[in-house]
């Protein structure tokens, strides 16, 4: 098999069957791992019921603490499981315009990871205010500022790790959640020594159901660098490229 998309779920009944149909409409070598954590609007029994007649989605229920970056990490023990070539990060409001797989495909082969970028040559994000693109863009620089990250975009969640170099990321050790976790696989990512390629996508805001990414998670994204910085003066390990 060539790739496994993972994609967390919480409350996004109105939106996973019309990317589930996208993305195998797209008629490629991929299967889909749906990560819900027992979303009210039961996301897992719709997810349940298109699993019936294709048995390339699978479904993980999760009853633990609601997390993003718990469920990704469980979805990605799972997806390494079926031995892909490829593993996907995608959200499900359709954001993520399944229309780019193909081009991730294209480039992943001489990549450890790619970057679907919002900030590559210019900005292509349809339908956010102002407000919430300063913001993500404030976020960006302050981040790449801190650690010395070399991409424009650190916090999208549209990305496609070559499946050995995601094995090599030591997920025990990654404890952020939300954005942070995105920021914290991205650095450890270049830390490891990753060849890592940002292509550009467009973002298009959810036009359905409710934002799940909190304030509390944007504080938590603010101090991330902070750790991380101190965590790799503290632990020589994470600078010899073994990411402690
Ligand atoms: N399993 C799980 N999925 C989550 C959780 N929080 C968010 N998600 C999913 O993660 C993806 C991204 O979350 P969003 O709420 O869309 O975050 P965002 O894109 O920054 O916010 P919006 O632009 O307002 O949509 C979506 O597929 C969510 O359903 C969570 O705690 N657990
Ligand atoms: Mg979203």
């Amino acid at each position: 098999m060539d790739a496994v998309i993972v994609i967390p779920t919480y409350n996004e009944a109105e939106n996973i069957k019309k990317l589930l149909d996208e993305i195998f409409s797209l008629g490629l070598d991929l299967d889909v791992v749906v990560v819900d954590d027992s979303s009210p609007d039961k996301t897992a029994d719709a997810v349940e019921q298109l699993r019936s007649s294709n048995s390339r989605i699978h479904l993980i229920r999760r009853d633990k603490p609601k997390s993003f970056g718990e469920s990704y990490k469980d979805g990605f023990e799972y997806a390494l499981s079926l031995d892909p070539k490829y593993i996907f990060q995608m959200d499900a409001d359709l954001s993520h315009p399944p229309e780019f797989i193909p081009d991730f495909l294209a480039n992943i082969p001489d990549n450890d990871l790619i970057i679907g970028s919002r900030y590559l040559n210019g900005i292509r994000i349809i339908n956010w205010s102002i407000r919430r693109l300063l913001l993500s863009l404030f976020a960006n620089k302050y981040v790449k500022f801190v650690l010395g990250l070399p991409f424009e975009d650190c916090t999208s969640g549209f990305r496609c790790w070559k499946a050995e170099a995601l094995k090599g990321i030591r997920m025990s050790r990654v404890s952020s959640n939300g954005y942070a976790f995105l920021v914290e696989m991205a650095y450890l990512a270049h830390k490891n020594g990753y060849v890592v390629k940002e292509i550009p996508i467009i973002f298009v805001e959810r036009r359905v159901g409710a934002s799940k990414m909190s304030s509390k998670l944007m504080f938590e994204s603010g101090l991330l660098p902070w750790r991380l910085l101190l965590r790799s003066i503290f632990f020589k390990a994470s600078l010899s490229g073994e990411n402690e």
